[in-house]
Order: structure tokens, then sequence, then C-alpha cells
């Protein structure tokens, strides 16, 4: 067994230890949208630096713990916090977590992230369903030798974000009355904020919305054989033409603000998704 293979199911049968929830739905949380994982019911929480192999939040709005247990009649584990490229991991670290998910039983990954919005006809706390992504980190995760066990050498991204679930999504937000957006998810690396010049030249390439997470995750997600659904909370306008300064707060405070209908949206199609 490679290295990293055996760390990955060191990392595995260490979480099985703690709790006998088998999920079947992973979910990693985005800046200011960890409160979701306070909604799982009979949790099991634990902290990433307990978890051998596993890297450790160090984002401010990035909680740092694996919660698992039960959320609107399903099995979950939630990343409460995730590791983004720009901290100094790899992308392969990055994706680390994604692995152990599916070992442990995960079949459905929803990402979620905060995101600058550049399609103008959004709002600040507006919810993104991802249809797609553009990966302008300039790095893949799966760089190296490719270990079969995880997934093909060259895995097929025709359909990263599932479209079914997508209508899914699309379907339990009519349902709640929770006002959806659709887009593409331009991810680059981060730490800077966008400059006016690079934000027109992500929505020319086609993105709705920009942030500094999820491409690597998802890449992972469909390498590992996954369903994923992605959704983006809109924490602020990400327009070249119009743009404002931005800190880390004031993104943290707008998804903050959304949680009621992140949090509604995300229950309800948990609720409806069949894994
Ligand atoms: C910037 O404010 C941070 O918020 C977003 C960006 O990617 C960046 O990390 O965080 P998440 O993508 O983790 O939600």
């Amino acid at each position: 067994m490679t290295n990293r293979l055996q760390q990955i199911h060191e990392a595995q049968a260490y979480i099985e230890k703690q709790t006998a929830v088998r999920p079947e739905i992973g979910l990693i949380l985005g800046s200011g949208l960890g409160v979701l994982a306070d909604e799982i019911e009979d949790a099991v929480k634990i902290p990433y630096e307990t978890i051998p192999h596993f890297p450790v939040s160090t984002v401010e709005g990035h909680a740092g713990q694996l919660v698992i247990g039960k959320l609107s009649g399903k099995n979950v584990v939630a990343m409460q916090g995730r590791f983004h490229y720009y901290e100094g991991y790899t992308q392969q670290e990055v994706v680390f977590p994604v692995y152990v998910m599916k070992f442990l039983g995960v079949t459905t990954l929803i990402a979620t992230n905060a995101a600058g919005g550049m399609n103008p006809s959004f709002e600040p706390g507006d919810l993104m369903i991802i249809t797609d992504h553009l990966n302008m980190t300039g790095d893949n995760p799966l760089i190296g030798p490719n270990i079969p066990e995880l997934g093909p050498r060259f895995p097929d991204m025709s359909r990263a974000y599932d479209p079914e679930l997508v209508q899914l999504a699309e379907k339990v937000a009519e349902r709640l009355d929770v006002r959806v957006q659709k887009g593409v998810y331009a991810g680059v690396s981060g730490p800077t904020y966008l400059t006016p010049a690079e934000l027109i030249m992500l929505r020319n390439l086609g993105g709705s919305a920009v942030g500094m997470s999820t491409v690597p995750e998802v890449i992972a997600a469909n390498h590992a054989g996954l369903r994923v659904l992605g959704i983006s909370c809109i924490t602020d306008m990400a327009i070249g033409e119009e743009l404002e300064p931005l800190t880390h707060e004031q993104v943290v405070e707008v998804a903050n603000r959304t949680r009621p209908r992140f949090i509604r949206l995300v229950k309800g199609i948990i609720e409806e998704v069949t894994v």
C-alpha cells in the first residue's frame, strides 16, 4: 500500500473508532457557514488535530473539526472548517479529507463556500448552485503518481457538479421559497482578493462567482467517484468596473447573515437526496 493510501486508511480507522455512525453524505462548510454543523443531531465532534495525518484549519471562520451524526434523517459527516491552498498546504493535502470521506462511506459531497459575485444580477446574500467550475489555481490535486484505489488516472469532469443534484437543489429551493442563482465558480489560489482587471478577465472567461477553495475538493471528489453538489454564498460583489475594498470580516459577516436560508436549503436537499 502506498504511504498516502495508508495515511487515508489510518485517518478513516481513527474516525470510525469515535462513532458508530457511517456517513453517506459529506459536507464541507465554507467561511462563516460552519454553523450548519450545529444542526447535526447526536453529534460526535472530532478536532482535526486529533485525526492522524489531517491538516489543521488556520483561517478565521473555520472551526477545525469533523462533526458526524444525523441531519434531516441522513448520516452525515461535516467538515466545520476546510483547508485552503493559500494556507501553504499542497492541493494533495487540501483534499486529503475528501478521500477519507470516501472510505468512511460517503457517496455524495456537498461543498459550500463564500464567494464574490461576478454576475451583475447577483446580490450579496444570494445563494448560488454551482453548475461548473474554472480551475484558475494553476495547480491540480491529482498531479503526481495516481493511486488506483482512489480513482482513475484521467478522471472525467463532464459532470463534475451532478446535474441531477443541481436540479434537486433548484426544486427544493422553490419548495422552500429560497431564492437561488446558478453559475460557474472560478477557483483561484488566493490569498489576495482580486484586482479589477482580474475580475473582468474571470467574468469574460465565464465565471459567475469567484473564491479560493472548492475546486481542488471537487476534482478529488470526482476522482473518488463521489457525486458533488456545490453551493456558494455570494458575500460581496466582485465586479471589476465597480469594485469596493473588501475584508474577510465582511465576507464572514454576510455569510453569517445568510445562515437561516442556507441551513434551510441544505437541510431540505439532504432530506430529499437519495444516497
Ligand atoms: C476569503 O474571505 C475566504 O473566504 C472564502 C475564500 O475562499 C477565502 O478562503 O472561504 P471559503 O471558500 O472557504 O468559504
